[in-house]
């Protein structure tokens, strides 16, 4: 399926940060190959917004702020069960920067999450409590946003939560599959993809999309 970006769509661009690339502290598999990607998109959006995970030191979704706590193991909050990782994103550091060939110049708005200390937030939209709103839904409806292009990483956890938050928020919602990579931790990929299409998210690619 074929897209031209108006200026009711919107380019979303989650967590492209050093952490998530190769030698980072939570590195994505292949993380950084999806910068071209992103970076020819940013060019044909009128509307670019990025996230930027953006967590207090000792936060509640570090594996070292648990007793016992293990990265990629669990443990229960208050809101339900949360994903242990390692250090990551920490606010101010070089980790929580945007990959150095990333062109993000032109976003008009980096929305930064993750930093309330006893709340992870995956999504673009909400919290991991499913309560805490970001204000995102808002700020893009205000501005005249009715279709959102996904982009960035991590597909199974960030990026797909925000792609279903953004369904639930009434946005028509596009995942570019080229322009994502996966942590796919013990079959993440599939549920989240699963999860994406019956919640109406469509599949596709950025070449895909094209110039009006
Ligand atoms: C992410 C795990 C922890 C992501 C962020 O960007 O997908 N994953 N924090
Ligand atoms: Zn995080």
């Amino acid at each position: 399926m074929a897209f031209t970006p108006t200026d009711k769509d919107a380019l979303v661009v989650v967590d492209m940060q050093n952490d998530f690339c190769p030698g980072g502290a939570l590195a994505v598999p292949d993380g950084d190959a999806c910068v071209p990607a992103i970076n020819r998109l940013i060019g044909l959006f009128d509307h670019v917004v990025l996230t930027q995970d953006w967590h207090p030191s000792g936060h509640s979704s570090f594996a070292s702020s648990h007793a016992g706590g293990e990265p990629f193991g669990a443990v229960e909050l208050a809101y339900g069960t949360q994903v242990l990782w390692p250090d990551h994103c920490v606010q101010g550091t070089t980790g929580a920067e945007f990959h150095p060939d990333l062109k993000w110049t032109k976003a008009e708005l980096v929305l930064r999450k993750g930093f309330r200390a006893g709340i992870d937030s995956y999504s673009a939209f909400q919290e991991n409590d499913k309560q805490t709103k970001t204000g995102l839904a808002g700020y893009l409806k205000e501005r005249g946003s009715t279709r959102l292009f996904m982009t960035g990483l991590a597909t199974d956890f960030c990026v797909g939560w925000s792609a279903i938050d953004g369904r639930a928020e009434e946005f028509e919602v596009v995942l570019l599959e080229d322009a994502c990579r996966a942590i796919d931790l013990d079959g993440s990929l599939a549920a989240a993809k699963q999860s994406m299409l019956e919640a109406g998210v469509i599949m596709s690619a950025s070449d895909e999309v094209s110039p009006a």
